[in-house]
């Protein structure tokens, strides 16, 4: 679990409460095991051949640090039976101390696997997030289709769908439509706030922005093997993000849009501007993955520079005579910036 929390989060906190546990063990078991070493027959242990399929094969760092929480657990639970008294039972006793390094470990542990996130790939070069009104030369599903075709070098590997005003009901069959479409291609779909759709629908994950549920209530929801993505618009959100274990940000808005809109007109919160883009990318540690959003189309995604993994495009796709043109073109431009050509 140290070991999650120092290489693959690089979240101090996290590691220095794990510390803190394991000196207050060594602590509380001072004495009590001061020649358990003169007991150890490892030759003549008969647990030590006993093992079972599952321990043979972990589901990546996510799996071992799940494990390690398991176990430690188990291994707490186990020292403090062991430790209490014979009755009569008077005083405190190691048993007590170990009993409170157990809860506090539950709760590092929670906050260790929320942390991780889900551990699913999203390595995605282009999201395209489909709303309906903003489908004026195709129908929604046509778009969808299109995109996800793409050019030579493939087309979107992740839709997002993203219906403000429409119902639960019509939103879980488009997201189920969606989903069946995106399957067909080996892309993923996430959906827009709304994270009891994603479930209903057997979405891949959720979108949330900072005013709509929090990761960890969204996580609640669609659980650990889900995608739970969220807006960042400045630096303080994107660290947030980190620590709640999201999975990816949608970093932006990079251009001015009047896709992102308040129901009074204004287009809604400052720019980021691509500057906020290189920010994230410097931070150290590493933040979740970074889909750049926002005004991105194909004559301005050069302006992202080299540093762009993955972009999110609505209007410049939904709004196109040929959206599958227009993907190709922003897959090609984003691996043009990649190889440095
Ligand atoms: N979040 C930040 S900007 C934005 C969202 C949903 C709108 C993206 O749409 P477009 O049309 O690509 O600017
Ligand atoms: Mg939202």
């Amino acid at each position: 679990m140290e070991d999650g929390a120092r290489f693959l989060l690089d979240d101090q906190s996290l590691c220095v409460r794990i510390k803190r546990a394991r000196h207050d063990l060594a602590s509380a078991l001072q004495g009590v095991l001061h020649d358990a070493i003169l007991q150890r027959d490892t030759g003549g242990d008969v647990g030590t051949s006993v093992t079972t399929q599952q321990e043979m094969s972990r589901a990546g760092g996510r799996g071992v640090v799940v494990a390690a929480g398991k176990r430690v657990g188990e291994a707490l639970r186990s020292i403090e039976e062991w430790s209490k008294p014979p009755p009569p039972a008077s005083g405190r006793s190691v048993s007590d101390a170990v009993e409170k390094i157990r809860y506090a470990v539950y709760d590092i542990e929670r906050d260790l696997v929320i942390a991780m996130g889900s551990g699913r790939d999203v390595r995605w070069k282009l999201m395209v997030v489909i709303t309906e009104k903003l489908c004026t030369h195709h129908s929604w599903e046509e778009v969808a289709r299109l995109a996800l075709e793409g050019g030579q070098g493939g087309g979107a590997d992740c839709l997002q769908l993203r219906e403000k005003e429409m119902e639960g009901g019509e939103l879980v069959e488009r997201a189920g439509r969606l989903v069946e479409m995106a399957r067909g291609f080996g892309a993923q779909v996430i959906i827009n706030d709304r994270a009891d759709v994603a479930v209903a629908a057997g979405a891949d994950g959720v979108h949330v922005g900072q005013g709509d549920l929090s990761v960890h209530d969204a996580r609640k929801i669609v659980g650990m093997d889900r995608i739970v993505g969220v807006s960042a618009t400045n630096i303080v959100q994107a660290e947030q993000a980190l620590r709640d274990g999201a999975d990816y940000c949608g970093v932006g808005p990079m251009f001015a849009t009047d896709t992102k809109r308040s129901p009074g007109g204004r287009t809604d919160g400052s720019l980021a501007g691509p500057g906020f883009l290189r920010e994230y990318m410097a931070h150290t540690p590493g933040l979740p993955y970074p889909i750049a959003i926002g005004g991105i189309n194909a004559e301005k995604i050069g302006q992202l520079g080299s540093g762009v993994y993955g972009v999110a495009v609505s209007s410049a796709v939904c709004g196109a005579e040929g959206p599958r043109e227009v993907c190709e073109s922003l897959l090609h431009q984003l691996c043009a910036e990649k190889q440095g050509v």
